[in-house]
């Protein structure tokens, strides 16, 4: 099977380097030149396990090549990002239109194509499918058209692709099963039949379960602080109970996916998506949150901000709530920032960070601040505090002020 993969990022690279490890000829689409150049040295440019080996095997043996145009083929996968469009939060499909209009040209009677960026319920359907007909295509006859959503963590996405169960949302029910077959090339997990809609409207859902759990955590955290109970022990109590999982409170939520999808649902709904949309807000009004407490706690000084990824142990910053506290406290300390997983000329070392500071404010859960040399930090600092939103910290020598989830309400 010949497989071309539209867009070569954290999805489609580690895609294509499955398809092609299976023995598929791959071809790996992408519009920036230097990443095409790089992929045909066998040079990746994301920071993903394992992927790196498959891809410069492949190369050599020629499975895979990467390329600025697509190439004819018997499926084509589509992996290009999909933002929201700030006035309405409505799903931007411009760059997923755009790829399929790219394929056009490349395709034949009895291809398959397949949707693998996040849509918003009804897109394949009303946009997606037009396209296609409009080429003079009939899907489910000489065209096979399917959704069917990546759901892998970062940091394990190999693992995750081979071993999770799929969501396979064909147009029509030969679609779903042509798209099955493509993907029974290297997934191992169950490849579940459905429509296109249900696969965009669950892919969707369980981004907004997640949201919405951790603002229901958020919320915990804000009436605990309000009435004087430690939030943290009710979380380790309650779970306890075998049918209960309260998530982690924080300082809000970061990521391409939890801070967006939910929005596709409330854009498509907005009368109806009432916990959605409140659960989003509640979120969002997290660094609010932090930056009233870190006010509670030092009126003036400087701040050592630790972490600003907007999940632990990654570079990855996209949507993180630490630069909306960084901003909204900016104006008033002196901050300076320590970020191990992020190369920025502006952040500093541990040590410069935290000298002379008033508060050390942990914003993330990055490994390297679950143990930190204390003694660094009593010398260090001006005023041994820290404020950790990530509940990451257990314990502190006497001399050190903690507060985290537990204890706010004793600034109240
Ligand atoms: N967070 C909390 N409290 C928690 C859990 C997370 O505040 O209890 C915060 C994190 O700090 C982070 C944000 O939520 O800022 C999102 O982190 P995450 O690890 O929950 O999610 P993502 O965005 O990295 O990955 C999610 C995953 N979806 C689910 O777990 C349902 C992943 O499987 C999906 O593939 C991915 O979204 C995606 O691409 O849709």
């Amino acid at each position: 099977m010949k497989v071309c993969i539209i867009g070569q990022g954290y999805i489609g690279l580690p895609t294509a380097a499955l398809f092609s490890r299976n023995n598929c000829e791959v071809v790996g689409v992408d519009i920036n030149e230097k990443i095409v150049d790089n992929l045909n040295k066998g040079i990746i440019h994301i920071e993903e396990p394992g992927i790196s080996d498959i891809i410069k095997n492949a190369v050599e043996n020629k499975l895979y090549t990467a390329s600025l145009t697509p190439q004819k083929a018997d499926a084509f996968i589509i992996t290009v990002p999909t933002p929201y469009v700030v006035e309405n939060y409505s799903c931007d499909l411009s760059y997923v239109i755009t790829a399929c209009e790219s394929i056009i040209p490349f395709l034949e009677k009895g291809n398959t194509v397949i949707v693998e960026s996040t849509i918003a319920p009804m897109s394949t359907d009303e946009v997606i499918k037009p396209i296609f007909e409009n080429a003079g295509f009939t899907i489910g006859e000489d065209l096979y058209l399917a959704h069917c959503p990546e759901r892998v963590l970062p940091g394990r996405i190999i693992e995750e692709l081979i071993h999770n169960d799929r969501i396979i949302g064909g147009v029509t029910p030969e679609c779903s099963k042509k798209a099955s077959e493509v993907y029974g090339q290297f997934v191992e997990g169950e490849l579940m039949l459905t429509e296109a809609k249900t696969a965009e409207l669950s892919k969707c859902m369980e981004n907004t379960f997640r949201d919405v759990n951790i603002a229901l955590a958020n919320e915990l955290a804000k009436i605990c602080a309000e009435i004087g109970v430690n939030a943290l022990d009710v979380i380790e109590m309650a779970n306890k109970h075998p049918r209960v999982n309260l998530h982690s409170p924080g300082p809000g939520v970061g990521g391409h996916c939890l801070a967006i999808d939910p929005y596709f649902i409330y854009a498509k709904a907005p009368q109806t998506a009432k916990i959605i949309k409140l659960s989003r807000d509640t979120n969002n009004s997290m660094p609010d949150f932090v930056c009233e407490y870190v006010r509670k706690i030092i009126s003036k000084g400087k701040i050592a901000v630790l972490g600003v990824s907007y999940k632990g142990n990654t570079g990855d910053d996209r949507e993180s709530p630490a630069y909306e506290i960084i901003a909204k406290l900016s104006s008033d300390y002196e901050i300076d920032i320590h970020d191990p997983h992020i190369e920025n000329p502006d952040f500093v070392s541990l040590d410069e960070a935290t000298k002379d500071a008033d508060l050390i404010l942990v914003l993330c859960d990055h490994n390297e601040f679950k143990s930190m040399d204390y003694n660094l930090i009593k010398e260090n600092m001006k005023n041994p505090i820290i404020f950790d939103t990530k509940n990451i910290i257990k314990e502190v020598p006497s001399e050190i002020k903690l507060y985290n989830y537990g204890n706010l309400y004793e600034l109240n």
